[in-house]
């Protein structure tokens, strides 16, 4: 196991009893979920947190094992999830159409309980491990904050959200650390390193909902993105981060000036239905109304 926190593992079988058994087999290493019905455990599976591996029975009323199966890896929140069929029906056929539907692996009953633990042992800990480099793939070593790849993915997300939602509108800002490359010139790269992790902590604690999403787009430029949001408050979130790092007081000397260390912010808002080609173009938006605020003096927020 990865960390401390039990995996979980949902056993879904119409029969109570089998569920006993496999609950019997596993509770000591698992926290377990159970389901009878399909219905149950597709509410299961998409909750969070999500089970770390399903154990699914083929013959049950209403919807059987496979549809489920099926059901799972077609749904964006759960597809990621291995599922283990658990079943009494050992022929090739069933165990291929298994397999062709998704499934990781295929146990048939009769079974031997050290081998299903074992398998299960298996899956769970390629799942962990998945997860972990989801996880590594996702996020800026330095700052810790979700990078690139995060950004582009949850703004493409948004941005699918917008044609499906109107009314509604997203804000984007970009936000750059001023005179960046003199601090590292004065200070050090390892200090400037520093400076960037304190800038992405302040960032963070900067935005106030659970939908708002800060990364580090690059280097020493930062990103934020804010749905349902309109110009007037992006501006105001804006206008909160400028204030936070300047607050930070952190002295910043360059070509003989003794000042503190500010960032710019640009600030760019999409109101759906209103036509904008692309998300691209909401991001060179923000990146425009970022230059302005350089070539203003910079430690401000413009549109
Ligand atoms: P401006 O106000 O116009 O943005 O000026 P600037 O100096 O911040 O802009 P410029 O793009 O010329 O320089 C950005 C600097 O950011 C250059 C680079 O050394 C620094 N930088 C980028 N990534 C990192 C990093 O990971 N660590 C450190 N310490 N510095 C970084
Ligand atoms: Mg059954
Ligand atoms: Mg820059
Ligand atoms: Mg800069």
């Amino acid at each position: 196991m990865l960390n401390e926190v039990k995996a979980t593992v949902l056993i879904v079988d119409d029969q109570p009893a089998n569920i006993h058994v496999l609950a019997n087999l596993l509770s000591s290493e698992y926290r377990i979920l159970t389901a009878t019905r399909a219905e149950k455990a597709l509410i299961l599976a998409g909750r969070e947190p999500a089970p770390d591996l399903i154990l699914l029975d083929v013959l049950m009323p209403d919807m059987d094992g496979y549809e489920l199966c099926y059901r799972l890896k077609e749904d964006a929140r759960t597809r990621h999830i291995p599922v283990i069929f658990v079943t009494a029906l050992d022929h090739d056929v069933n165990e291929e159409k298994g397999f062709n539907l998704g499934a990781a692996d295929y146990i048939s009953k009769p079974f031997n309980p050290a081998i299903v633990r074992a398998r299960v042992r298996n899956h769970i800990n390629y799942k962990l491990k998945a997860d972990q480099l989801e996880r590594i793939s996702l996020q800026d070593s330095l700052t810790e904050l979700p990078n690139r790849r995060h950004f582009d993915q949850t703004l493409a997300e948004e941005w699918s959200r917008l044609s499906r939602h109107v009314p509604s509108c997203l804000s984007l800002l970009m936000i750059d650390v001023d005179c960046f490359k003199s601090y590292n010139d004065h200070y050090g790269h390892g200090a400037g390193d520093v400076i960037l992790r304190r800038v992405a902590q302040v960032l963070k604690g900067s935005i106030a909902r659970p939908s708002d999403f800060v990364a580090r787009y690059g280097g020493e430029e930062f990103v934020a993105l804010l749905p349902d949001t309109d110009a007037q408050g992006a501006r105001h979130v804006g206008e909160c981060m400028v204030a936070a790092v300047r607050d930070l007081m952190i002295p910043h000397e360059y070509s003989g000036v003794s000042s503190c260390l500010t960032v710019s912010v640009g600030v760019a808002t999409h109101a759906a239905p209103a036509p904008l080609p692309s998300a691209e173009a909401l991001k060179q938006a923000a990146d425009q109304a970022l230059y302005r605020a350089k070539s203003h003096g910079r430690d401000r927020v413009m549109e």
